[in-house]
């Protein structure tokens, strides 16, 4: 069963994690999220990327291509070996740059079947106070934002053209966000 694949992207503190949770509620996807994936194996104990990652995400910066896309690789083959019915998922925060789109093509054959952008101010000020991420504070976040600017924006305005792109206005409460993103996942499958 070949897997299909929805990106959903937007800046930190979007609410990339808690749209992509209530969709899973609703519907048949795995979400799989490249920012927790990474966490877990910077935590994971004999991992050799370990410190490698930690530098990373709390310079606000991108991780290589390989680590990314092998530990999301993993995670889809595990769960559709696992259970059959799940080969849908919901790739939340990949890719972030060119680099990361050309190992995605490379490895999976440029499989994607849809892309979500979310657009809002970020949130994540607030959550730091509780999240315990070593990047929820002004100086990581700063670099973040400047991180998505500069390389995940490009990438997303490049399928945009090609009208692959559906756009949700998430400055909104989170059941609006989820009407919109609902609407959307009804109308095009
Ligand atoms: N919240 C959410 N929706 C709300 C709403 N509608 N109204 C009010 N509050 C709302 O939400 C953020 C906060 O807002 C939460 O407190 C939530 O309750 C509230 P969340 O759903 O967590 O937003 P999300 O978009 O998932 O924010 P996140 O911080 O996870 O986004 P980032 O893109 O910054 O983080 P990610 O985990 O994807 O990546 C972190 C780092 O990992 C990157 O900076 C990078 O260094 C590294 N990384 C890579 O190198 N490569 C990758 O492929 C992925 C990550
Ligand atoms: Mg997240």
């Amino acid at each position: 069963m070949k897997p299909q694949v929805v990106f959903v992207l937007g800046g930190p503190g979007a609410g990339k994690g808690t749209q992509c949770a209530k969709i899973v509620e609703n519907y048949g996807y795995t979400h799989l999220s490249a920012g927790d994936l990474l966490r877990a194996e910077r935590c994971r104990e004999g991992s050799e990327y370990g410190q490698l990652i930690d530098s990373f995400i709390k310079e606000g910066k991108i991780v290589p291509v390989e680590i990314t896309i092998s530990l999301l690789k993993n995670a889809m083959e595990e769960t559709m070996q696992n259970d059959q019915e799940k080969f849908r998922f919901l790739i939340d925060g990949f890719p972030r740059n060119q680099d990361n789109l050309q190992g995605w093509t490379n490895v999976m054959e440029g499989k994607a079947d849809g892309w979500v952008e979310l657009v809002c101010v970020d949130r994540c000020l607030e959550r730091g106070k509780s999240s315990g991420r070593t990047d929820d504070n002004r100086e990581s976040l700063e670099k973040r934002i400047q991180t998505y600017l500069q390389s995940t924006r490009p990438i997303i305005e490049q399928y945009q053209q090609q009208g692959k792109v559906r756009t949700v206005d998430a400055s909104r409460s989170v059941e609006e966000v989820f009407a919109d993103v609902k609407r959307l996942l009804d109308k095009e499958g």
